[in-house]
C-alpha cells in the first residue's frame, strides 16, 4: 500500500511502500499527484543502478543532459553527478563543486527557453552531518506580495542567464560561458496546478524588463525578501537510498553546503523538462556560437 505523509504544511511529502523499480501505473498517479501537491516529493529506501533511475525519472518527462559538461556522468550524460571530483589535482577543495547550489536560493534552469521542470536527485552517499537541502514554496512566495507589487510585475517579463549578474559560470566549460538571455514571466501560473507563483531566481535574473537599471536592482532586492516565507519551507536531511524530486515551477531550493569536505556527499541528478530538445536548435548557451559570435 502507498502511503504519502506530508513534511511540512505546504512543502514535502514523503511516499511509503514503494519500490520505484516496479511500481505500476496507479501507483505512479498518487506519486504525481502528491508531488504536485506538495512540490517537493521524498522517496526513501530505494535501491537502483544508473538504468532504474533514468528509467523512473522518465515517467516525469524528458530528461535532459545539463550544460555543465565537467560534471555529467562520463558515459550516461543525463546524468549529473553532485559531489563527484570535489578534490583537484593539487589537493584543492573545487568550491563550484563542494558548494553546488549553496550559493542561494534558486530554481533551476531559469536560464533555459524550457526551464526544467523538475530536477530529481539520488543519494549514493551522505556524510555525518550537514549537506541539507532547503525547499520553499514559490506559491507562498506570490501570495505574500502586496497588491502594489503584484500589479508592478503583472506581465512583467525577467531575462536571465545562466550565471546571472555575478556571472557565476565555474562549472561551466569556457566555450559554454556566453549566454543568450532568455525571457520568462516572473508571475508565472503552473501549467499542471493553474495557481501563480513568484518564478524568480536572484543568481540568475538579470534584469527586469521595461526597467531603468537602477529601479530593475531595486525591485529585484525587495522581490528577494519574499521569495521564502517561513511556514511554507521543508528542509530535507539526506540518508542514502532517497530520491527527492522537486518541481522548478513552483519551488526554491538551496544547498545547505556545509558538510565535512573529506566525508563523501554523492548524488546522481537528473533535469527534467516537458518537452524534448527541438530539433536543430543549439543546446542552451550555445545560441551566440551557434549564431558565428
Ligand atoms: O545538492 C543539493 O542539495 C542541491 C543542489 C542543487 O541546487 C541542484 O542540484 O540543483
Ligand atoms: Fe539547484
Amino acid at each position: 500500500m502507498i502511503e504519502v505523509r506530508r513534511l511540512g504544511a505546504q512543502v514535502g511529502a514523503e511516499i511509503h511502500g514503494v519500490d520505484v523499480k516496479t511500481l505500476d501505473d496507479a501507483g505512479f498517479a498518487v506519486m504525481y499527484r502528491a508531488w504536485l501537491d506538495a512540490n517537493v516529493l521524498v522517496v526513501p529506501g530505494q535501491e537502483l543502478e544508473i538504468a532504474d533511475f533514468l528509467r523512473y525519472s522518465r515517467r516525469f518527462g524528458v530528461v535532459h543532459p545539463h550544460p555543465s559538461k565537467s560534471t555529467r556522468h562520463p558515459e550516461y550524460p543525463e546524468i549529473t553527478l553532485l559531489g563527484v571530483n570535489k578534490f583537484g589535482p593539487d589537493g584543492a577543495l573545487d568550491q563550484a563543486i563542494y558548494r553546488r547550489g549553496a550559493e542561494g536560493w534558486h530554481t533551476d534552469g531559469a536560464y533555459d527557453e524550457e526551464p526544467f521542470k523538475a530536477t530529481q536527485l539520488y543519494a549514493l552517499a551522505v556524510p555525518s552531518t550537514g549537506g541539507d537541502t532547503f525547499f520553499a514554496s514559490m506559491y507562498a512566495a506570490y501570495d505574500a506580495l502586496p497588491a502594489r507589487l503584484r500589479e508592478r510585475l503583472d506581465g512583467r517579463l525577467g531575462a536571465f542567464t545562466y550565471g546571472g549578474r555575478r556571472k557565476a559560470t565555474a562549472l561551466l566549460n569556457a566555450e559554454d560561458r556566453e549566454w543568450t538571455p532568455v525571457f520568462h514571466p516572473v508571475i508565472r501560473v503552473h501549467p499542471e496546478t493553474g495557481r501563480k507563483g513568484l518564478f524568480f531566481d536572484p543568481g540568475k535574473i538579470i534584469r527586469l524588463e521595461g526597467l531603468e537599471p537602477a529601479e530593475s536592482d531595486d525591485l529585484i532586492d525587495e522581490l528577494t525578501g519574499y521569495m521564502i516565507q517561513p511556514d511554507a519551507q521543508y528542509r530535507h536531511r539526506w540518508r542514502k537510498g532517497d530520491i527527492v524530486i522537486w518541481d522548478n515551477r513552483c519551488s526554491y531550493h538551496k544547498a545547505a553546503g556545509d558538510y565535512p569536505p573529506e566525508e563523501d556527499r554523492i548524488h546522481w541528478r537528473v533535469s527534467i523538462k516537458e518537452h524534448p530538445a527541438a530539433p536543430g536548435r543549439p543546446a542552451p548557451g550555445q545560441e551566440a556560437a551557434a549564431a558565428g559570435r
